[in-house]
């Protein structure tokens, strides 16, 4: 029986047992996808962050099945929001997404972007999130899309209004009685810079309280193509201390206000009977470095910077625990689709976690690469990483079962030769199954010795951010 059948059924059967049909719950899930921006994978009290208050979103973590090796493929410019959200709702990777050299003829048919494929298979698809730095005509392609930029007196309260308008729409569903699932994608502007939140939650986190990342540095130590790019100006050279906790204390404060206001959505479900048939997918389009290894962007390759993401799934069928298995972003359109038992269009690249999810597989590939511009490409299995700098000659082998932060690079050893070359060869296999045609090594590298420019003048942290973190109060967040 299909699954409109089978909804179709369910109705009929409410009508016949004369119950009150306020609601029926589908057949076919519901999938709340909260998508958030600049979220780094240890970014919740319950993924390793335990200074961070994030309560709504731990329970994910409990009750679900946590991806803690889930990655961004890449980014062809230092937005890399861009390429991340357009692979996500494409499926396709970051060489072969619509514009890019390798697309297909058919990656810019909005019928096989995620929105317009789960709404053939009966989905109500609904949109709220920021608008710059999205696929623009994926966004396009729900049946509602609300734009919420959440720019200059607006941004604190970005996270109040995606609560607002979510559970306005989960609470009309009930009035119309709507049948079909939902499938929700909140892409919230938070917790990008600026780092502003409402004011009790910038009162959680003082910065001095604070402690460092072992991987926090000044200064990166050499050139890795990409040290002067907007993100990195938002910290002053040699990077301080001071300054970098004052950030942090920001950071968790926009991680704090989106948690409580999450916690009102799930309220809403809850409340609107929606709760026990509904997928919640928690994940972000990038990580951010805020001070390790010298850097604070997300344009970077190490496993907390740039492209290592939370992933997080919870709800009817799934089973608590976490999974090691190295993922894609762009695998979730698979897995969604296998979920609703919508039809996969052609050039989907992206692997159903439905097998994982189900504990049918324990892994979906055995390496996993990532790539930024021209100047940085990396290759992980559970175990080794190596990242190679074509552009300044530099190559980085790190053994992350002891090493997870990166901090001894093992790439001169001779004792690592081996590995560095099969790595390598990894990388290149990597690389050409998803049509990356850029070089590992170029005939005139440049030095890789590298000096602050004077000339750039940093951002300066919050003000509200710093105007709270004088005044502490116990007040509780609402
Ligand atoms: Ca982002």
């Amino acid at each position: 029986m299909n699954s409109m059948l089978l909804r179709c059924f369910c109705w009929c059967f409410c009508i016949f047992l004369g119950q009150p049909v306020l609601y029926v719950q589908a057949a076919a899930p519901n999938i709340l996808h909260i998508h958030t921006d600049d979220h780094r994978a240890d970014g919740l009290h319950a993924l390793g962050n335990k200074v961070l208050k994030t309560p709504h979103l731990d329970q994910l973590v409990q009750r679900g099945m946590t991806f803690t090796c889930c990655y961004t493929q890449g980014s062809m410019i230092g937005a890399v929001c861009t390429p991340s959200r357009t692979m996500l709702l494409t499926g396709r990777s970051w060489q072969r997404i619509p514009k890019a050299p390798g697309a297909a003829t058919n990656a810019d048919d909005p019928a096989t972007f995620l929105p317009r494929v789960l709404a053939a298979a009966n989905y109500q698809t609904w949109h709220l999130g920021k608008p710059g730095n999205a696929f623009t005509p994926g966004i396009n392609a729900f049946e509602t899309s609300i734009a919420d930029a959440g720019t200059g007196d607006s941004r604190a309260t970005s996270s109040r209004r995606m609560a607002d308008r979510s559970i306005e729409f989960l609470k009309a569903r009930v009035a119309h009685k709507e049948s079909r699932p939902f499938y929700m994608y909140l892409a919230p502007p938070v917790p990008h810079d600026p780092r502003v939140a409402e004011p009790e939650f910038h009162q959680l986190y003082r910065a001095d309280d604070i402690p460092l990342s072992p991987a926090f540095m000044p200064q990166h130590p050499w050139d890795n193509g990409e040290m002067t790019v907007r993100d990195e100006q938002l910290a002053p050279w040699p990077r301080t201390p001071q300054n970098t906790r004052q950030q942090l204390a920001d950071y968790y404060a926009c991680l704090s206000c989106l948690d409580h206001h999450v916690g009102r959505i799930f309220e809403a479900l809850q409340q609107t009977g929606q709760w026990d048939n509904t997928l919640i997918v928690f994940s972000a389009d990038n990580g951010l470095s805020l001070g390790e290894h010298g850097l604070f962007g997300k344009q970077n390759l190490y496993e907390f910077g740039g492209m290592h993401v939370p992933l997080v799934i919870a709800g009817p069928g799934i089973r608590p625990g976490k999974s090691a298995a190295l993922v894609y972003l762009m695998d979730l359109f698979p897995t969604f689709t296998d979920i609703a038992g919508a039809k996969l269009p052609t050039g989907v690249e992206g692997r159903s976690l439905k097998p994982l999810l189900d504990g049918q597989q324990v892994a979906v590939r055995d390496a996993l690469y990532t790539g930024y511009r021209q100047c940085m490409r990396a290759v992980r299995t559970e175990r080794w990483k190596l990242i190679r700098y074509p552009l300044v000659d530099r190559t980085q082998l790190f053994d992350l079962s002891v090493d997870p932060l990166e901090l001894s690079n093992l790439a001169a050893q001779p004792a690592h030769a081996s590995r560095v070359a099969e790595m390598t060869a990894l990388l290149q296999r990597e690389m050409a199954a998803y049509g990356d045609l850029h070089p590992l090594t170029v005939t005139t590298p440049q030095p890789a010795e590298w000096t602050p420019p004077k000339e750039i003048k940093p951002q300066a942290p919050s003000k509200q951010g710093q105007r709270a973190n004088k005044r502490p109060s116990s007040k509780t967040p609402r």
